[in-house]
C-alpha cells in the first residue's frame, strides 16, 4: 500500500513538471510557483499567484500586474479583509517584500486578480503575466492554469451541496 502510493506520488509529479512554472531570478528576486486559477464560461474574474523572494538588503515593492489584452483587460493586486464579518476582497496599491523576507500569494489570503478575462482560463493551459516592481523592474512571467480541485480539493467555499457522506474520519 505504502509503495504503490508513494508510486502514485511520484507519477503524479512526473506528470506536472513540464507545466510547472519555472524559477525565475531576477537581481536578487526569486519568482516561482506562479499559478491562476481555472475560470469557467462568463466568470469575469479570476485569482492569480505567486510567490517572490527578496534575497537583496532593501525592501522591494510589487506595484502592478498586467496580462496581455488576449486574456483580461486589466490586472489588480487585491488582499483579504474582515469586513462586517465577512471575508472580502480590496484593491492594494502595492505589497512589500521586505529585506530578506518572501510575499507569498495564495487562495484566502492576498494575490492577484485578472479582471476582464476574455476567455475562460482552462487547466493545463499557461497564461503571460507580467509583473512591476519598484527596483527590479518589469518582470515577465508563466502562469499554469490549475483546476480547482488541484487547490482546494475539499472546496471549503462552495461546499453547501457537498455534505453527501464526505466525512470519512
Ligand atoms: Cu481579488
Amino acid at each position: 500500500m505504502k509503495h504503490l502510493l508513494t508510486s502514485l506520488l511520484f507519477g503524479a509529479l512526473a506528470l506536472q513538471l513540464p507545466a510547472q512554472a519555472k524559477e525565475i531570478q531576477v537581481g536578487s528576486l526569486k519568482i516561482e510557483h506562479g499559478y491562476a486559477m481555472e475560470t469557467r464560461p462568463g466568470q469575469p474574474n479570476g485569482g492569480a499567484f505567486i510567490e517572490v523572494e527578496n534575497r537583496g538588503k532593501r525592501v522591494e515593492r510589487l506595484l502592478s500586474v498586467s496580462f496581455p489584452k488576449t486574456v483580461s483587460e486589466r490586472g489588480e493586486l487585491h488582499t483579504m479583509k474582515h469586513e462586517n464579518g465577512k471575508m472580502i476582497m480590496r484593491e492594494v496599491p502595492k505589497f512589500e517584500i521586505p529585506a530578506g523576507g518572501k510575499l507569498k500569494l495564495q487562495p484566502g489570503g492576498d494575490h492577484l486578480m485578472i479582471i476582464g478575462i476574455k476567455e475562460p482560463l482552462k487547466p493545463g493551459s499557461t497564461v503571460k503575466a507580467t509583473l512591476q516592481f519598484e527596483n527590479a523592474g518589469k518582470v515577465d512571467v508563466d502562469l499554469s492554469v490549475k483546476a480547482r480541485s488541484e487547490i482546494k480539493p475539499h472546496g471549503h467555499d462552495e461546499s453547501h451541496h457537498g455534505g453527501h457522506g464526505s466525512k470519512k474520519h
